[in-house]
């Protein structure tokens, strides 16, 4: 038998590559991918999402390490985008209205009060609605996984006045995602809105660079906003979602098997993450309150008639095109 001593196998391994690639660690991933977001680690779309990638190792044999990095720690949304174009990053939850800079349909179901309630989003986002938004995202170099996840259905904070008419919101500063959606919305209500990222929303507010910002509970709670700011109506002006974004050739990279399982962990924990947030907006008010935010109840439909005047719907309309706003009516009803 041949007998090889250290040093020499040390030379033959350096002169052949394979020798180093078969010394790998058994238990190395062959695919490490990171997954960005925009909440804070209590919030529920960070605790499913890092189940699921938990899920993913084990359901690989460990082939597949997807790291999760809350609160925006890779960079805000506008260039965390950027990122998953270029491969940076693999995974990214994103608001449909902020990655309609991208894939301007995306942002359709950020047009105002468009679902009486979660029946209609999910039976819109899941179906036929869900699917056009997807096709189109799937046109631009990215993969949209099947199950959308919830932000919520968004309410108006303010460290100023207290937000009751829609006359309330006349020249108001209101923080607004970055997205012409939000913009145009804010603007047809009379305020005076600014794009800001949400990594820099606490400061904006602490600061009184705005006065007001609108989110659902669930994010004015995890980002500890009741802080800064006074009163919270009650609006319930938009529903956003965040889609489940992979870089479409990083998703391709993996093998079948290894893909399925993490599409089917992901979109599992999607579902298990929308009755998560059903469940805090249930529960949050008591908190917020005793956090010291003064709830404020509204009339939703003279919010909405004050759209409707300014001729927010028929702008849309015509932004989105028909057969968009067509598929979404055809879920919620006539809207303009
Ligand atoms: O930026 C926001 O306000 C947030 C957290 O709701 C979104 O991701 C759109």
């Amino acid at each position: 038998m041949l007998k090889i001593t250290r040093r020499a196998a040390l030379s033959v391994g350096a002169a052949l590559p394979l020798v180093a690639i078969n010394r790998r660690p058994a238990h190395a991933a062959e695919f490490t991918y990171k997954m960005a977001h925009n909440t804070a680690v209590t919030h529920p779309l960070h605790i499913r999402a890092s189940e699921a990638a938990a899920k993913v190792k084990e359901g690989t044999s460990g082939r597949v390490e997807i790291t999760v990095f809350p609160s925006s720690q890779l960079g805000s949304d506008t260039d965390t985008l950027s990122q998953l174009r270029s491969g940076a990053v693999e995974m990214f939850t994103l608001s449909g209205l902020i990655l309609s800079t991208l894939v301007p349909v995306a942002a359709i179901n950020g047009i105002g009060f468009a679902f009486k309630d979660y029946g209609k989003v999910w039976e819109a986002m899941d179906g036929v609605l869900g699917q056009l938004v997807r096709s189109e995202i799937g046109k631009r170099g990215l993969y949209a996984f099947e199950k959308q996840w919830d932000n919520g259905y968004r309410q108006i904070t303010s460290a100023t006045k207290p937000i009751k008419t829609p006359e309330d919101l006349k020249g108001f500063k209101i923080r607004v995602p970055v997205s012409p959606l939000w913009t145009g919305m804010f603007t047809a209500f009379g305020s005076s809105p600014t794009s800001i990222n949400f990594s820099e929303v606490y400061s904006a507010l602490q600061t009184h660079i705005v006065d007001g910002q609108e989110n659902p509970l669930a994010i004015i709670d995890s980002g500890k906003l009741y802080e800064v700011q006074k009163y919270l109506s009650v609006t319930n002006h938009m529903w956003d979602g965040f889609w489940l974004l992979g870089n479409k050739r990083a998703i391709e990279a993996l093998p079948v098997a290894d893909r399925l399982v993490v599409e089917t962990e992901f979109n599992k924990a999607g579902v298990l993450q929308r009755a998560d947030i059903a469940q805090l907006n249930a529960t949050l008010k008591g908190k917020l309150q005793a956090g010291g935010l003064t709830f404020v109840d509204t009339d939703p439909a003279a919010f909405r008639e004050t759209l409707k005047r300014a001729g927010f719907y028929n702008e849309w309309k015509g932004k989105f095109g028909d057969h968009a706003w067509g598929t979404l009516e055809s879920v919620v009803g006539a809207l303009s």
